[in-house]
C-alpha cells in the first residue's frame, strides 16, 4: 500500500498551556496527552502535530499542509474569530478540513460565536472536550478516504 500523506493536526495560541489554562473550560489534560491520543487514533496514518502562538507560523504550517497533507484537523483557538489571513490560507487546501474546538464555542460569550474558519471547513466539532480530538482524527481519515472537501 502506498504510504498515506500525513494528517496535519494544527493548534493555535494558548493551547500549549492546556491543562493549566481555565481548566473549568478546557479541562486538565495536556496538549501532550492530546498528541498521544491523536497518534494512536491515526493508526497507520502519519501525523504532523504542531502548536504555535504565532499567526504567521500557523499560516506557514497551513502552507506546508497544502503541499504535503491528506487532511487538516485544526484548532485555530482565538485566530478562529479574527484571522482572515488564516482563512485565506485554508481556502487553498484541496483536502478535507475539520475545525475543532475543545469547548462549545456557541454556548460561550458572543465573541466566540462567529468563526471565519467555518466558512471553509468541511466539518466543525466543538464541545467534546480535549478527549474529542481522537474522534476528530478518525472522522478526518474517513473524510480523506471519501475524497471529501
Ligand atoms: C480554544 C481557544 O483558545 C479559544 O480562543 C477558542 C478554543 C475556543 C477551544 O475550545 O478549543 O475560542
Amino acid at each position: 500500500m502506498a504510504e498515506n500523506k500525513p494528517l496535519y493536526i494544527l493548534n493555535g495560541p494558548n493551547l500549549n498551556r492546556l491543562g493549566r489554562r481555565e481548566p473549568e473550560i478546557y479541562g486538565y489534560y495536556t496538549l501532550s496527552d492530546v498528541e498521544g491520543w491523536c497518534r494512536e487514533a491515526a493508526g497507520d496514518w502519519p501525523v504532523v502535530f504542531r502548536q504555535t502562538n504565532s499567526e504567521e507560523r500557523l499560516i506557514e504550517d497551513v502552507h506546508e499542509a497544502i503541499d504535503e497533507a491528506a487532511g487538516i484537523l485544526i484548532n485555530p483557538a482565538a485566530f478562529t474569530f479574527t484571522s482572515l489571513a488564516l482563512l485565506d490560507a485554508l481556502k487553498m487546501f484541496t483536502g478535507p478540513i475539520i475545525e475543532f474546538h475543545i469547548s462549545n464555542v456557541h454556548r460561550r460569550e458572543p465573541l466566540y460565536h462567529k468563526s471565519l474558519v467555518s466558512t471553509t471547513a468541511t466539518a466543525v466539532m466543538a464541545g467534546l472536550g480535549a478527549t474529542g480530538y481522537p474522534h476528530a482524527v478518525r472522522a478526518l481519515t474517513l473524510l480523506v478516504a471519501e475524497g471529501r472537501r
